[in-house]
């Protein structure tokens, strides 16, 4: 650990020195300007957070220090064999702003594996819930039971000197990085496998062994958990669950704790939960037509259907992103290449041949294009794994890459508590008619 932390410490030194330095100079100019219907929606389009782990541009899609989903595909180290890039190297790379060696990346995977432990309280606090709690719950739950590991928590309490808080955040990241897939299989294994556990494979890279603990020992699969690992990591930082744990974590609290409060966000239907909403919706939709591969005038006629009953169709639509998500088609590429002839796969296709046209002539979405969540789910079961409630917990161990990667970076930078102003509409109604002033106006 001790090379990864001055590794990290020489870069976050000069990151530090560069920031005071911009803030020095040029603290006082205006990124844009805020408009009040920006305040009323959601905030859409403000500048307002610094997060470096990722950038997402519009129309291009997301780039992770700078490489795009395709050139992370051909760049970072593979798994023997393997053809889709190991989680891990996203991970070295957003935290040390370095594509990893083949040498790096087998380091990582070794450090996660000896931090990966998970203490017997925990699975005997998700052993508490009820087996029809949502698996999301459990391991939220989960991460709230291991918290007692903080290594922050503990040296806070002690007195912790404030340019020391990067390191004990490090050290908390990286233990919860190395023990959410356990916990995660776990939370599967208990709800549906008949509470039959499977015991980690300490040979295995990261993903690989999540996996084999999921009980799926398919090199197709390995394969594909590698790459939802990488592609789920990281969307920039004003996304629900990134700036949710940014969020938190600015009051201190430590990272155990703040990657909780995130996923509680990742677990609404408009953010993370979508995927488990689009195979949802696909199985109803086949069930309603009576056909495994329905064609597009019937999807056609069921995408009008949701939508006069007033709900979204799940998987489309961004709040940033104003083409087809990158994502999306890393995945439909590898479903094009390891199960071209599956009907599932094949629906999803047809629903992107389908869904945009309709969603554009209502005029009012702004991205009728397909994200993450709309092909994920076809994916996994192809491979067997139906149990749709389960797929956001999987977008959770991923999404720990990057916003773990982000807080030890939040804390190196030395980033304050974060407090927005709000208004109320009686001070707007006021400002609006020019008797009262609005702060920061
Ligand atoms: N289906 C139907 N209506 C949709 C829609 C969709 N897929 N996407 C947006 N709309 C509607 C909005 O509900 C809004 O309607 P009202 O004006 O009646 O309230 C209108 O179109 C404008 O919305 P927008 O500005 O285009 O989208 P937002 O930035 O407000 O919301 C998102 C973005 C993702 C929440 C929205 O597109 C959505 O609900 N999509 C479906 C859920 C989904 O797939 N979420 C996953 C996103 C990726 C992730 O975080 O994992």
């Amino acid at each position: 650990m001790g090379s990864y932390k001055e590794k990290f410490k020489t870069k976050a030194d000069a990151a530090a020195a560069e920031i005071k330095d911009i803030i020095k100079e040029h603290g006082n100019k205006k990124i844009g300007e805020v408009t009040l219907s920006q305040i009323y929606q959601g905030m859409r389009g403000i500048t307002g957070l610094v997060s470096e782990t990722s950038l997402l541009d519009a129309h291009e899609g997301i780039r992770f220090r700078g490489y795009t989903i395709p050139e992370l595909q051909e760049k970072l180290p593979k798994a023997k064999g393997g053809s889709e890039p190991l989680p891990e190297g996203i991970f070295y790379l957003m935290l040390f702003d370095e594509l990893p060696s083949e040498e790096d990346m087998n380091e990582m995977t070794a450090k996660l594996q000896r931090r990966s432990h998970v203490p017997t309280h925990v699975f005997n606090t998700i052993d508490a819930l009820p087996l029809n709690t949502h698996p999301m719950t459990m391991f939220v739950v989960g991460v709230m039971a291991l918290q007692t590991e903080s290594n922050f928590a503990k040296e806070y309490a002690r007195g912790l000197n404030k340019k020391d808080y990067w390191e004990h955040v490090f050290d908390d990241a990286m233990d919860l990085i190395a023990r959410l897939p356990r916990i995660a299989a776990y939370v599967y294994r208990r709800k549906y496998k008949n509470n039959e556990h499977i015991q980690p494979n300490g040979l295995l890279d990261w993903a690989g062994n999540f996996a084999h603990m999921l009980g799926y020992e398919d090199d197709g699969f390995k394969e594909l958990m590698r790459l939802y690992m990488t592609i789920h990591a990281d969307h920039e930082g004003g996304n629900v669950s990134a700036h949710t744990t940014h969020l938190v974590g600015s009051a201190l609290s430590d990272p155990y704790l703040s990657f909780a409060a995130g996923m509680n966000g990742l677990a609404g239907p408009l953010h993370g939960l979508a995927n488990q909403e689009v195979i949802k919706w696909i199985f109803e939709m086949q069930e309603q037509l009576g056909t495994e591969l329905p064609g597009k005038e019937q999807i056609s006629k069921y995408v009008q259907e949701t939508l006069a009953n007033g709900k979204v169709v799940p998987g489309y639509g961004h709040a940033v992103l104003r083409k087809t998500d990158p994502r999306f088609t890393a995945q439909m590429e590898f479903g094009k290449k390891h199960m071209p002839d599956d009907a599932l796969c094949q629906t999803v296709w047809n629903i992107y041949d389908t869904v945009p046209p309709i969603l554009q002539s209502l005029g009012k979405i702004k991205n009728p294009w397909p994200n993450v969540d709309a092909h994920s789910g076809a994916l996994l079961v192809h491979y067997g794994m139906t149990e749709y409630e389960f797929y956001t917990v999987l977008f959770a161990v991923s999404r720990s890459l990057g916003v773990m990667a982000s807080l030890i970076w939040d804390r190196a930078l030395g980033f304050p508590i974060e407090r927005p102003k709000s208004v109320t509409t009686n001070l707007v109604r006021g400002w609006l008619n020019g008797t009262e002033e609005i702060w920061g106006d």
